[in-house]
């Protein structure tokens, strides 16, 4: 077998033993490895909180919660912003996990109780079910799916407590409120009646909230709304729905039926309307629907912003605050038929496990520099050919489909993949078998990963067209909600002129910034692992767990810790935990320096080959040694404590 197959069939034999004995969480060097367990677990409670609350992360069992602490102690310590990046593939647990830390990091603040910061904590955590609610739906890969990016600055005092928070949100999968594949469904909010408390409680008013439902009864509608012809003219077949959405909209049911059967074109000086074909009136029906609710969505991710945003913080007073930021996005996902949406998502994860490789092997690298610690460079796969390959100026995928979403006439999804095979057929990640496949091959180590995807939609998914006659619509409604979420509306067709930016550019740019911030805080990680297919708690699939160990680069991750250290820890902070195992130290130590007496204890516990002694801080290579040095030390709590017992009762 080949030495990487051995070690990634070595690394899922390990996660599955955890697996099988409900422990779910796994260290590599300090990122946590979660494997889903698809069952409710008892480790989540208040005396779990208690256990990690100011640890150091190998002090226990790994946890979520460790991770957690170590943002925000970070943060709290060093007056450092800080962010957790969780990923892993569609139904992987990422959210989940996300609602753990977020629900600690809750736990373990405002020891004081203030009324103020116990009002933001609770915001924090219900904008969580209303975001889910509007953005999440049932797939084939996972019933809670979310549909949209988010990551959330949770913004801290100087005293560690939290004042507010923003929410960025990213490419909402706004086509399901038209299309779902096979077994899956809209999204959550269609179903469920139970948000509205969420809302009511993080300050929505009633008449925002009904303007919600509006909202989403007209997508219902727009469902229905069945067109026909006579001759050459192009017409609502069930028109009584007109009114219907009239009343919704609050706007006159003439308006309605002329948006819907016309566009305003400007000709020279002149305005005409057009009437559209069956097949455009269609489209912009659809178009209509999911605009709306994308921008609905938006709307309560800005409300929801308003909200919770920091108040009455002045740093020149308080202090600098310092922010968390949590990161739970959309995983890799491959289904039976992938599009656009899953090319842009999949782009997504290729860009944070770049950022993952350059961060965990360029920290890694720097702090042994830092320290004087010898390092030898570790080779891994730099993914940095596929985001190239996607989102280059002029000759990446985003590039070429924006070009042919420029030209004039009728551009199809063929043309658009021509235009791929012309430019990139020497490509050595891209070949385009079929006629509407595009393959983006990912190759890890030895192993290829081939995704592919139907062109079919790019070309109209990207232009994400919507007529003006539906903003100007919008915006004139007389429902103040509404219109005030189509701003744009105001323009008149004369006045329009610019192009607006593409999908795939607008997405670009978004995860472009969204990676410099990630980069500019300090991150901690959480890779999730998703056990098998069928949402079991008792199947480990081994092979599935090789392939999501393989593309999340865990085998990397893994060999950059062999080549480093498990644990690093200061000089004085090693010695206030261990002292009391060594004679040279218990209880002060009269060596030159605490460097000097950290060497002096690990030399007497025979733990001389596993260490490396830096500029300030000692680095441990295997985290067998810190367990030993903690069982050492628990067994010594243990005897001081009885010693002091007997003292206490003269019994000595
Ligand atoms: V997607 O990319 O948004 O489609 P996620 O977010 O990775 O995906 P999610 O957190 O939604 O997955 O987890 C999927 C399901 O797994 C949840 O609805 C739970 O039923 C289950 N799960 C995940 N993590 C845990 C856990 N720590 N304990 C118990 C869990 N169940
Ligand atoms: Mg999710």
């Amino acid at each position: 077998m080949h030495e990487c197959e051995y070690s990634k069939t070595m690394m899922c034999s390990s996660f599955s033993c955890r697996f099988e004995k409900g422990r779910i969480y796994t260290y590599i060097g300090e990122v946590v490895v979660s494997v889903n367990p698809y069952r409710a677990m008892n480790i989540y409670g208040r005396d779990t909180i208690e256990q990690y609350k100011g640890r150091e992360l190998y002090e226990r069992p790994p946890h979520l919660f460790a991770i957690a602490d170590a943002a925000y102690k970070a943060m709290k310590r060093r007056n450092k912003d800080t962010c957790i990046v969780i990923s892993g593939e569609s139904g992987a647990g990422k959210t989940e996990a996300s609602k753990y830390i977020m629900q600690y990091i809750a736990a373990i603040t405002n020891p004081s109780q203030r009324a103020e910061v116990e009002r933001v904590k609770n915001m924090l955590l219900k904008s969580n079910c209303v975001l889910e609610a509007f953005g999440n739906a049932k797939t084939n890969r996972n019933d809670n799916s979310s549909r949209f990016g988010k990551y959330m600055d949770i913004n801290f005092d100087f005293k560690g407590d939290p004042i507010g928070g923003h929410i960025n949100n990213y490419l909402l999968e706004k086509s399901r409120v038209i299309f779902q594949q096979e077994g899956e469904r809209s999204f959550h909010s269609f179903y469920q009646v139970t948000v509205t408390d969420a809302m009511k409680v993080i300050g929505f008013t009633t008449e925002e909230i009904q303007t919600v439902y509006k909202i989403l009864a007209t997508i219902l509608h727009l469902g229905n709304l069945k067109f026909g012809s006579d001759g050459d003219v192009t017409l609502i077949e069930n028109s009584k729905l007109v009114s219907v959405l009239g009343d919704l909209l609050s706007t006159k049911d003439e308006n309605v039926e002329k948006a819907l059967l016309y566009r305003t074109v400007a000709t020279g000086r002149d305005v005409i309307d057009k009437q559209h074909t069956h097949q455009e009136a269609s489209y912009g029906r659809d178009a209509l629907a999911k605009a709306i609710y994308e921008r609905l969505f938006c709307w309560i991710v800005g409300r929801i912003n308003d909200i919770i945003e920091v108040k009455n913080y002045d740093a020149r007073v308080h202090g600098k605050n310092t922010v968390i930021g949590v990161l739970d996005i959309y995983g890799f996902e491959i289904f039976q038929n992938n599009s656009f949406e899953q090319f842009c998502i999949n782009y997504c994860n290729e860009k944070l496990q770049q950022l993952f490789i350059q961060l965990v092997l360029k920290q890694e690298q720097e702090e042994y520099e830092r320290e004087g610690i010898p390092w030898k460079h570790i080779d891994y796969f730099n993914n940095q050919i596929i985001v190239d390959l996607v989102e280059q100026q002029h000759k990446g995928i985003f590039a070429v489909l924006d070009e042919a979403c420029m030209n004039v006439g009728k551009v199809t999804d063929e043309m658009f993949l021509q235009a791929l095979n012309g430019k990139l057929a020497k490509h050595a990640h891209y070949t385009s078998r079929k006629t509407v496949c595009v393959y983006l091959c990912n190759s890890v180590g030895v192993v290829v990963f081939c995704f592919s995807y139907s062109v079919v939609g790019f070309i109209d998914k990207n232009k994400d067209t919507l007529f003006q006659d539906f903003k100007r619509l919008l915006y004139n409604s007389s429902n103040p909600v509404l219109k005030a979420m189509w701003p744009e509306g105001k323009l008149r067709i004369t006045e329009v002129t610019k192009r607006p930016l593409t999908a795939a550019t607008l997405f670009k740019n978004s995860m472009i910034s969204l990676v410099e911030n990630l980069a500019s805080k300090e991150p901690y990680y959480v890779r999730c692992i998703k056990p098998n297919d069928v949402k079991s708690p008792l199947l480990f699939e081994h092979e599935r767990c090789k392939h999501q160990v393989e593309y999340l680069g865990l085998l990397e991750n893994v060999r950059v810790r062999r080549a480093g250290f498990a644990n690093r820890q200061l000089y004085p902070r090693f010695l206030q935990r261990y002292k009391m195992i060594s004679e040279f130290t218990w209880p002060n130590h009269d060596l030159p320096s605490d460097k000097e007496a950290v060497k002096r204890l690990l030399q007497g516990c025979g733990f001389e080959h596993d260490v490396a002694y830096g500029k300030t801080k000692v680095f441990i290579r295997t985290p067998r040694t810190i367990f030993s040095l903690e069982e050492q030390r628990a067994e010594m709590v243990k005897r001081i404590v009885l010693f002091l017992q007997k003292v206490w009762r003269g019994t000595l």
